[in-house]
């Protein structure tokens, strides 16, 4: 049996792990709290987080901060090679989600027999800190996306075709960002097994990898993004679906379905056909007068599409277009890497 001098070496050795793991779960809180704040301006989060921080500070008593003075802590200022190898937010946002979950688990361990409710809290803080890592990973990856989006102004749609893995990756050797996959015929099953293997290949070229039409094939092959039609799933349903760890581009030829797409929080927009297209015979083409009307006032990023070559990409930046869209020419190029390269440059001028 311990005597009474023992118990109280105990409880202390016990506070002074309960303290040591406050103080890590409360700074590991702090930088995903600032990382929320300053990296993503994500207020939902910041809110969130501040209160598991101050639920935690309540429930940091005065004789678990007071347990310091007594036990010396050898291990003090001990670090690991891997902590000096984080640098990429998203890094850092795991590792401190994990820290933050590993010491709410010690505190959930060793609170349990004497502060039976702080046990309590840290275990549910815990399981809530699983799903939050998640969201700030998700919002982290959506708002880069959006900076990839933004940045570039080529973004290349697929065709089936026997060649099409080759095709993609020549465009990505030549520095296409965006790619969107369209496939119209065939099984679910064949399309899900060619989104991952084209995902896979973007994910090596950093560039975004959009599905068309289809939620279900975004979602199961991780894509960036789905592209809507206005006869696919409506935008706010796939919001629900997609929360916000997806991009959503909207297909648009007129004010309303604009307006729409904006309201409920689409990322992009793809405006046409500016031109006739054999892509889509049955579409009239809007032309260039009614485009620049139409994206008067627009404010997120929208890409011209419909017709849209080599040869006419100047005519059209010299319009104040300077996103485009495009299937044929690069699907049906005999050498898709040097139009590629050829589109690219054609772009980036300045004029
Ligand atoms: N939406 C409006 S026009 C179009 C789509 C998908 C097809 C564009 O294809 P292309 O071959 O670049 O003209
Ligand atoms: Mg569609």
């Amino acid at each position: 049996m311990q005597n009474s001098k023992s118990t109280e070496s105990e409880d202390l050795r016990i506070y002074q792990i309960i303290d040591a793991n406050l103080d890590r779960a409360r700074e590991g809180l702090r930088v995903l709290e600032d990382w929320a704040r300053f990296g993503l301006g994500e207020n939902d989060s910041v809110k969130r987080i501040k209160n598991f921080r101050q639920i935690l500070g309540k429930n940091h008593l005065e004789i678990y901060k007071q347990s310091r003075n007594f036990i010396e802590d050898e291990c003090k200022g001990l670090t690991h090679k891997e902590q000096s190898k984080r640098n990429a937010p998203d890094q850092i946002i795991s590792s401190n989600a994990g820290r933050v979950q590993e010491a709410l688990r010690v505190i959930e361990e060793f609170a349990r027999l004497h502060n039976h409710e702080l046990s309590k809290i840290a275990s549910e803080i815990r399981y809530e800190i699983y799903t939050l890592e998640i969201d700030l990973l998700n919002l982290s990856k959506y708002k880069d996306s959006g900076e990839i989006l933004k940045e570039n102004d080529l973004y290349v749609i697929t065709d089936q075709k026997e060649n099409l893995l080759e095709i993609i990756e020549s465009i990505l050797i030549a520095g296409v960002k965006i790619i969107q996959y369209r496939f119209k015929t065939g099984t679910d099953k064949e399309h899900l097994q060619e989104a991952i293997q084209i995902k896979n290949i973007c994910k090596r070229y950093n560039s975004l990898f959009i599905v068309n039409d289809r939620v279900d094939i975004a979602l199961a092959s991780n894509a960036d993004g789905v592209h809507l039609g206005q006869d696919d799933l409506d935008l706010r349903t796939s919001r629900k679906l997609l929360g916000y760890s997806k991009l959503i581009g909207i297909s648009a030829n007129n004010e309303i379905d604009i307006s729409n797409a904006i309201k409920y929080g689409c990322d992009y927009i793809g405006i046409g056909p500016v031109f006739e297209t054999a892509t889509k015979k049955n579409k009239k083409p809007l032309g260039i007068e009614k485009i620049k009307t139409l994206t008067k006032d627009l404010n997120i990023p929208w890409f011209a599409i419909g017709g849209i070559k080599t040869n006419n990409i100047l005519y059209l930046k010299s319009n104040g277009i300077k996103k485009v869209a495009l299937v044929s020419q690069l699907m049906n190029a005999e050498d898709p890497k040097g139009d590629a390269i050829m589109i690219l440059k054609e772009l980036s001028h300045e004029n």
